[in-house]
């Protein structure tokens, strides 16, 4: 799926060398670089967790990596700076894990729709046994998965009407994620999808080619689509996890000691990170009213009747995925709740 061409401007000049000739090689000066990407702009906790990493790294390591962040898509969207990492022109991105299915089809598991039932649940499963089978898929695409963050329960908002019910959907342009598990969840539902990178999407919005959107409260709040939507409504229809990944070939240019300090600090940044964005994800909805959204709470049934009709796309999903993988996946989440 994954091609090496189209990867944004990774040139061959981009590559450190740092070996080059061998003098330096056992000299314990030299400084690594980590240039980190997200989408999200420096107000949102994603970045802070962001921050929070390279603080962690740079004093563990005495500044022998440094860490450069980058927000706001400033290095690209999130496909395009996965592939930079695949080709060693970028070190870590920490993507949703819709994108990261277009390199290993596994992750749509992830983004089926009313999966996670709660955060708790979410963090449980991640972090342990399931979760660690799909960190270990990734370095077969040059990835390193260092830990799971978290994006959040995804909410719909648009500028045409106040959604409560699956009707309501009915010809919505909405913008999903580059992910066709996204796009085919809501088709089923009879909106009118268009996968888009997030970096185009508030352009779009203001200039009336989508109608709407789905992302967590922190993230409509914080990117002020409050300024070109006009309704929100919980429908909490995927708990989106964030992936912190890093570039197999770098990964593997650190000593064991800084492997283990990089791991490490995303693993504490992203504790930190899940912290900030449960509380600006409970905190920005008096926020978007008090900016003049208007709320639709989702009634029970209403999302019961959602579930029922997305219900057929993912039991393809699950045929394509595999039955036993999903079935691991079901398990898991049934065992967190006990
Ligand atoms: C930010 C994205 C964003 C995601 C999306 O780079 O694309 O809607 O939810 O948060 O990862």
């Amino acid at each position: 799926m994954l091609t090496a061409c189209g990867g944004g401007g990774g040139t061959a000049t981009d590559e450190p060398a740092p070996e080059a000739g061998g003098e330096e090689a056992v000299e314990q000066g030299e400084t690594k670089t980590i240039r980190a990407g997200i989408g999200l702009n420096d107000a949102h906790p994603q970045y802070k967790g962001l921050l929070k990493f390279k603080e962690i790294v740079e004093e563990r390591t005495d500044g022998a990596i440094e860490v450069q962040t980058y927000h706001s898509g400033q290095l690209g969207d999130d496909r395009t700076m996965t592939e930079a990492l695949q080709l060693g022109s970028q070190e870590v991105v920490i993507p949703s894990t819709a994108p990261i299915a277009n390199f290993v089809p596994e992750y749509n598991l992830f983004d089926f729709p009313f999966l996670f039932p709660s955060e708790e649940v979410a963090d449980e499963v991640l972090d342990g046994e399931v979760g660690q089978m799909f960190l270990d898929m990734l370095p077969d695409q040059n990835l390193v998965g260092l830990a799971y963050w978290e994006n959040g329960f995804r909410d719909l908002t648009n500028s045409k009407r106040a959604v409560a019910s699956a009707d309501d959907f009915n010809g919505l342009r909405i913008r999903t994620m580059e992910n066709d598990l996204h796009l085919e969840a809501f088709r089923a539902l009879g909106a009118n999808p268009t996968p888009m990178a997030f970096t185009e999407l508030f352009a779009a919005m203001q200039q009336g080619t989508v109608d709407g959107q789905e992302n967590p409260i922190a993230t409509i709040y914080l990117q002020r689509y409050h300024e070109v939507q006009d309704h929100v409504s919980n429908t909490n229809h995927v708990y989106s996890p964030f992936v912190f990944l890093m570039s197999k070939s770098f990964f593997d240019g650190l000593s064991e000691e800084q492997q283990q300090i990089v791991s490490e600090a995303a693993l504490e940044a992203g504790q930190y990170q899940r912290e900030l964005n449960r509380e600006a994800n409970a905190q920005y909805l008096d926020e978007l009213q008090e900016e003049g959204m208007t709320y639709t709470e989702i009634t029970p049934e209403a999302r019961q009747e959602m579930v029922d009709i997305v219900q057929p796309v993912i039991d393809q999903y699950a045929e394509r995925i595999g039955q036993d993988l999903v079935d691991q996946m079901y398990e898991a989440i049934e065992a967190a709740q006990q």
